[in-house]
């Protein structure tokens, strides 16, 4: 592990229930991670601070993920050339997540924010993962073999149905 490769951040303490997979996954693919809290609206100075030097610190990618009026990733990519990945979060202040989700996918050109599906924080991780993954042989390898165990998962479901069914294709 190590200096930290990946940030993690959060507008809110209330975000990690979600934010918590990213975290989980990265960790499964022996990446390593900070993960703090930082606020668009209730700390910018630390924002502007966190994405000001997150390059010269070490990271490679930045995963931010915030609800409501999720200001969070799009503002750290307007600081950073660092990729960012923003996770909408359906949080207590949200309108049914539409309003993070609209606020972290409709950026701007010029300011790319990757943005995963509504608190999926998990395909953040993997998402940064397969960017690390192009630079780590042992992080390629590792999402191969993630990406096969995900397929045989699939396979052995297809044979589960199909004994379950088998009365079905007879007729
Ligand atoms: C956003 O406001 C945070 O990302 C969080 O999703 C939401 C609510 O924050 P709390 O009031 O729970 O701290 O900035």
């Amino acid at each position: 592990m190590g200096k930290a490769q990946v940030g993690i951040v959060m507008g809110s303490d209330s975000d990690l229930p979600v934010m918590q997979a990213a975290a989980d996954i990265l960790q499964q693919f022996n990446i390593s991670i900070e993960l703090t809290i930082v606020s668009a609206h209730r700390t910018p100075l630390r924002m502007i601070e966190y994405a000001a030097t997150a390059q010269e610190r070490g990271l490679k990618v930045i995963i931010a993920g915030a609800g409501g009026a999720a200001h969070l990733p799009g503002m750290i990519a307007s600081i950073t050339i660092l990729p960012v990945i923003g996770v909408p979060i359906k949080s207590s202040n949200s309108i049914d997540g539409w309003d993070s989700i609209l606020s972290i996918l409709q950026m701007p050109n010029g300011v790319p924010v990757a943005t995963v599906a509504l608190n999926a924080a998990k395909n953040a991780g993997i998402l940064a993962a397969q960017i690390m993954g192009l630079y780590n042989k042992e992080t390629s390898a590792a999402l191969h073999v993630y990406k096969t165990l995900m397929q045989e998962e699939v396979l052995d479901k297809v044979e589960t149905l199909k004994g379950k069914f088998a009365n079905y294709y007879d007729k």
